[in-house]
């Protein structure tokens, strides 16, 4: 058995996406609590080392270093052969939910969130609204990749799942509303027996 081990954060969408997939494909690993409203500096300093920009999710493999949270989801898939990665066409399913979420809603909510926390403060007139339209446009397409599946890999959650849940599950915090598709695979989601809250994934040692 891989030795794994997640660096994260709750307040991490990102994170969050990584240790759901860990969590729903019951893979056992430890997980190291970063702070990342802390300065760089003061973060491990394995984590220092390994993660080029010092954020996190970090997750360590036997000792090697993967980052950015759509290519370890990806390598999760692959190497242990969930999550979609079962089959090529479970696993062409899941790049393409990923680059949309990266591109779309993974892009919008962040900033959204952000932006409440900090009152506006930073974000250029015209920013907020700006991100609105997109997540509103986003709301749309998320139903239309939906469609009749309970999940967005079909029957099952898979990568594209936890990757877009990993703001999704933050709408009140981002100021924004669900539409009724989006609300009900919310709701599935937070059912399945793997969901945690960010805090249970991330807990402070
Ligand atoms: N594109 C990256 C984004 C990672 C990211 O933005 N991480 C944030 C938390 S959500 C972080 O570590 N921030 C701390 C910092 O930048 O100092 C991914 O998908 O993993």
């Amino acid at each position: 058995m891989d030795s794994l081990a997640l660096f994260g954060h709750p307040d991490s969408g990102h994170a969050c996406k990584v240790a759901l997939a860990l969590s729903l494909a019951e893979l056992s690993h430890r997980t190291v609590w970063v702070d990342i409203w802390a300065d760089p500096s003061e973060r491990p300093k394995e984590f220092l080392a390994a993660s080029p920009f010092k954020e996190v999710p970090l997750l360590q493999i036997d000792g090697e270093s993967y980052t950015q949270s759509g290519a370890i989801l990806l390598e999760i898939a692959t190497r242990y052969k969930c999550l979609g990665g079962e089959t090529p066409a479970g696993l062409r399913r899941g790049r393409e939910l990923l680059m949309w979420e990266a591109n779309r809603i993974g892009m919008c909510l962040p900033q959204l969130k952000e932006a409440r926390r900090v009152d506006g403060a930073g974000f250029p007139d015209g920013a907020i609204e700006w991100l609105r339209n997109r997540f509103d446009a986003d709301a749309k397409n998320l139903a239309v990749l939906l469609g009749e599946n309970p999940f967005f890999h079909g029957d099952r959650p898979g990568i594209g799942d936890c990757a877009i849940w990993g703001y999704t599950q933050w709408l009140d915090g981002a100021g924004v509303k669900p539409t009724p598709p989006m609300q009900d695979w919310l709701k599935r989601m937070r059912g399945l027996k793997a969901m945690k809250t960010p805090q249970e994934f991330f807990p402070r040692r």
